[in-house]
């Protein structure tokens, strides 16, 4: 696969990786160049780094061991959880250390009198959302990487979903954190307070810094009350304008709404021809809706009720049954698969402003092609958040022309050049396109309090000092 690729990394300093080895045990430092070479390579494929070494701790205690030995050798830190992060944040295309976070995985107990959960940092979003089932709740946050992403790394990218729309991001499920900061300091603040105004909320800080400014450890989250009655409709929608009206309206006239994704009908034909499955409707349509609607009780009658006064719905097909539903989310989920079957794509996820949302999807195959005639361009998404996942394959990994115009197109409009993704390395170069001069100043005295070496992901987010 054609990657960026970052130059080959430096040799670990022999005396730091003794000293790595003191903390976490020599198993735990990996240093063979086939194994590190898995950590270096992001999920997408677009973006190839290079390090001397992987280092694996146990325990909050040696991730703050090994944060003050990099400070103390000048080391800059990649953390890392599930690697499936879409922004190039979280392989080292710097020569950086990657910190994996893996090992970091107890889960629970769920406290059942409150509904939470505190969890290690290399917790998988699966397992957390398994222990809070099991207790009789539910885990409001749901994305496609569930079996791979660590709940740290949903932290540190603040990642959003499919049920935001109901729930929120992960922000919102967030009620405490441990860190280890870049300054080797612990922060903890795990008590699960609902109602707590004492001071600085850094656990909302660190949530969306993207390992900037220190190593999530573990967290706290919010559950919520399970919503057993579920029913799912695949809406085959008269074109993509329709669509996004028709999503708008049902946040407003269905309360059990719990997810709404868009897709269009070159996103379908790929996802059917590339897992086989038949196409969720008898014929196809321009432009598909999927909805969700959970509840206590029924929400089968609400959801009729709502999508018989929708315009532009061609045709549907409902789900009651568990096997059902889920078949009906794969054509959703199976979409980043699919592409990455085309080759490493360019992954641009933004939020529009509801006014332009329509206009903005019916303008993008447009803006691409201006620059890039030769790209083919995919569009899905959270069409409920106004977060479209503008997806371009035929680009070189390091041909940025598509992103610059996308992105400014969406920040032109008032939008968001990252709706859930974060910012990464991809779109560090546009973070202005939407942070002021003076925003950006503040985060980067924020960086130097917590991180005053800047060895967390230096790369990332923000320009190294
Ligand atoms: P990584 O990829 O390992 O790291 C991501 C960033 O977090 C990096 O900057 C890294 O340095 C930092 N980081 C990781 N762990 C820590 C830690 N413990 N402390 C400090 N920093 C840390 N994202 C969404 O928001 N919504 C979706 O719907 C969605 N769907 C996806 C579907 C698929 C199939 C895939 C592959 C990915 C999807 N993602 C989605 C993207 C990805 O899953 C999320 O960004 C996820 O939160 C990353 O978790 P991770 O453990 O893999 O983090
Ligand atoms: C999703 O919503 C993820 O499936 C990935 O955020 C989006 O592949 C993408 O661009
Ligand atoms: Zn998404």
């Amino acid at each position: 696969m054609d990657t960026r690729t970052a130059p080959a990394a430096r040799a670990i300093d022999p005396d730091l990786a003794r000293a790595l080895v003191d903390v976490v045990g020599g198993p735990h430092l990996l240093t063979e160049p086939d194994v590190v070479a898995s950590y270096s390579l992001d999920w997408t494929g677009r973006f190839r780094g290079s390090t001397p070494a992987v280092v694996r701790p146990g325990s909050a205690a040696e991730v703050a061991e090994v944060v003050a030995l990099c400070r103390r050798h000048g080391t800059a830190i990649v953390p890392q959880g599930g690697n499936t992060g879409m922004v190039g944040g979280g392989v080292p295309l710097h020569g950086e250390l990657v910190m994996s976070l893996r090992r970091l995985d107890l889960a629970g107990p769920v406290d059942g009198s409150t509904g939470q959960l505190s969890a290690q940092a290399g917790v998988t979003l699966a397992a957390v959302q398994s222990a809070a089932r099991d207790a009789g709740w539910i885990y409001g946050v749901d994305l496609g990487g569930r079996d791979s992403a660590t709940i740290g790394g949903n932290v540190a990218t603040n990642a959003g979903g499919l049920r935001v729309v109901r729930y929120g991001d992960t922000r919102a499920q967030l009620l405490g954190a441990e860190a280890v900061l870049g300054s080797g300091a612990v922060v903890s603040h795990l008590g699960g307070l609902l109602k707590d105004n004492t001071g600085y909320a850094l656990h909302s800080l660190l949530c969306g810094s993207e390992g900037t400014l220190g190593v999530v450890t573990a967290v706290r989250l919010r559950l919520v009350p399970p919503a057993p009655s579920r029913v799912a409709a695949m809406l085959g929608m008269r074109d993509a304008s329709a669509a996004v009206a028709a999503a708008q309206a049902l946040r407003r006239t269905l309360p059990s709404l719990s997810a709404v994704e868009l897709m269009v009908r070159a996103g379908i034909e790929l996802v059917c021809t590339v897992t086989g499955a038949p196409p969720p409707l008898p014929d196809p349509h321009e432009a598909y809706l999927l909805v969700e609607a959970s509840g206590a009780t029924d929400p089968t009658p609400e959801l009729s009720a709502a999508v018989a006064s929708l315009s532009g719905v061609q045709d549907a097909a409902v789900a009651l049954e568990p096997a059902r539903i889920a078949a009906l989310f794969r054509y959703r989920e199976a979409h980043t698969e699919a592409i990455n079957s085309l080759g490493s794509p360019h992954k641009l996820d933004v939020t529009l402003p509801n006014a332009v949302l329509a206009d903005m999807v019916g303008r993008f195959a447009g803006i691409v092609s201006a620059v890039a005639p030769e790209a083919s361009v995919w569009l899905f998404g959270h069409v409920g958040d106004g977060n479209v996942h503008v997806n371009v394959t035929g680009v070189a990994p390091d041909d940025d022309r598509v992103d610059d115009a996308v992105l400014r197109a969406v920040a032109d409009v008032g939008g968001s050049i990252s709706a859930e993704h974060g910012i990464g390395t991809a779109k560090r170069r546009w973070l202005g396109l939407n942070r002021s001069p003076t925003e950006l100043q503040a985060f980067a005295a924020i960086k130097r309090a917590l991180d005053p070496d800047g060895i967390m992901n230096p790369h990332v987010m923000l320009t190294p000092a």
